[in-house]
């Protein structure tokens, strides 16, 4: 049985839904959890969904990724734009890791044009709005099918 992918969400995803849906749309974070449930499910796999407001909850859940995981798709939310901590424990993982944004963060404010993540990412997916996530998932399975077959 393979480990499950992590999808691991940052702060104040859990609005989603809620507020800006201009930006972010109207599906909650459950009906984002159901996307990629159903879409692991196509490929066999199984998914941890999980969201956090605390920046040292993510990552404690990026280590513990370490040895549970498979892959990890990640929206680190604000946290991406700040945090090189989180920066730090991705690049400790041997996993595929994608990065996962809602809407395009290079065509919005200066300040959400850095990432931290990006740089410790196998791939970054923006912009596609929840679909994103759906194709994240699709991202990671090609990524482990294919270092399965180089090892
Ligand atoms: O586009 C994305 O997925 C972001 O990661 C969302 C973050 C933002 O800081 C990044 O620049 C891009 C914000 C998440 C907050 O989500 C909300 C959802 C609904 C209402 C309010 C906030």
């Amino acid at each position: 049985m393979s480990k499950p992918i992590f999808v691991l969400n940052g702060p104040n995803l859990n609005l989603l839904g809620e507020r800006e849906p201009h930006i972010y749309g109207h599906e909650s974070l459950a009906d984002v959890r159901a996307r990629c449930v159903a879409r692991a499910k196509g490929h066999g796999l199984t998914v941890e969904f999980r969201q956090t407001n605390r920046e040292g909850e993510l990552i404690d859940w990026v280590q513990e990724a370490r040895l549970e995981a498979s892959a990890v798709v990640i929206n680190p939310a604000g946290y991406g734009h700040t945090s090189v901590a989180l920066h730090d424990a991705l690049k400790a993982l041997d996993i595929p890791i994608i990065e996962c944004h809602i809407s395009n963060p290079a065509a919005r404010e200066p300040f959400r044009h850095h990432s931290y993540v990006s740089p410790a990412a196998s791939g970054v997916i923006c912009g596609l709005g929840v679909f994103g996530y759906e194709l994240a998932i699709d991202g990671a399975c090609q990524l482990m099918v294919a270092s399965k077959a180089a090892s």
